[in-house]
């Protein structure tokens, strides 16, 4: 089956770990890396969770998308907008997450041309809409497949 793996990159506190726990169910935890599994829209995901400084060469290889994780008290810091230059100039697919927006309203100053979701990560349907347009991003034909097969099944078993 086919499985995308999705990278939650951010800032130490940014809501990683508080994310993956939102929507990932057979989490593993080995010190501060963690690794999840979950099935969004039909699709198996496996995601796992980095904080800077990590080098960004294990996902050029690995990597179907990432999700940014900006701490939205905090503001975009320097490593944050290394990070999203970097997704830019390499093509990989990629959402911002604005999180923590239950503690602040602050619109924060991002250049990019992707997407900019505003979060709050312990919310799960918060945090399954922003997979959810990763998806797409990635694989907007899949993406449709995988619905159209979802809504045949619920046809099937309402009908049964
Ligand atoms: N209010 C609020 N608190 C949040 C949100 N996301 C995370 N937090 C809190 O912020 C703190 C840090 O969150 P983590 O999920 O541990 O952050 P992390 O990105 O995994 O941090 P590292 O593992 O250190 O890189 C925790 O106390 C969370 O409960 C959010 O959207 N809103
Ligand atoms: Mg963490």
């Amino acid at each position: 089956m086919d499985v995308k793996r999705i990278a939650l990159i951010g800032g130490t506190g940014s809501g990683k770990t508080t994310a993956l726990e939102s929507f990932c169910e057979g989490m593993m935890q080995k010190g501060k890396k963690e690794q999840g599994t979950a099935y969004i829209n039909g699709q198996k995901i496996c995601c796992w969770s980095s904080s800077y400084p990590e080098t960004s060469k294990e996902l050029q290889v690995n990597t179907d998308g990432v999700m940014v994780f900006l701490d939205s008290t905090k503001g975009v810091t320097e490593d944050d907008a290394k990070l999203m230059n970097h997704l830019g100039d390499m093509n990989i697919p990629h959402v911002i997450l604005a999180n923590k927006q239950d503690l602040t309203k602050r619109k924060l100053d991002v250049r990019s041309s992707a997407p900019v979701i505003p979060t709050v990560a312990r919310n799960t349907k918060c945090m399954v809409g922003a997979v959810e347009t990763l998806l797409k991003i990635i694989s907007p034909y899949q993406y449709h497949q995988n619905k159209c097969a979802l809504e045949v099944v619920t046809i099937k078993s309402s009908a049964d």
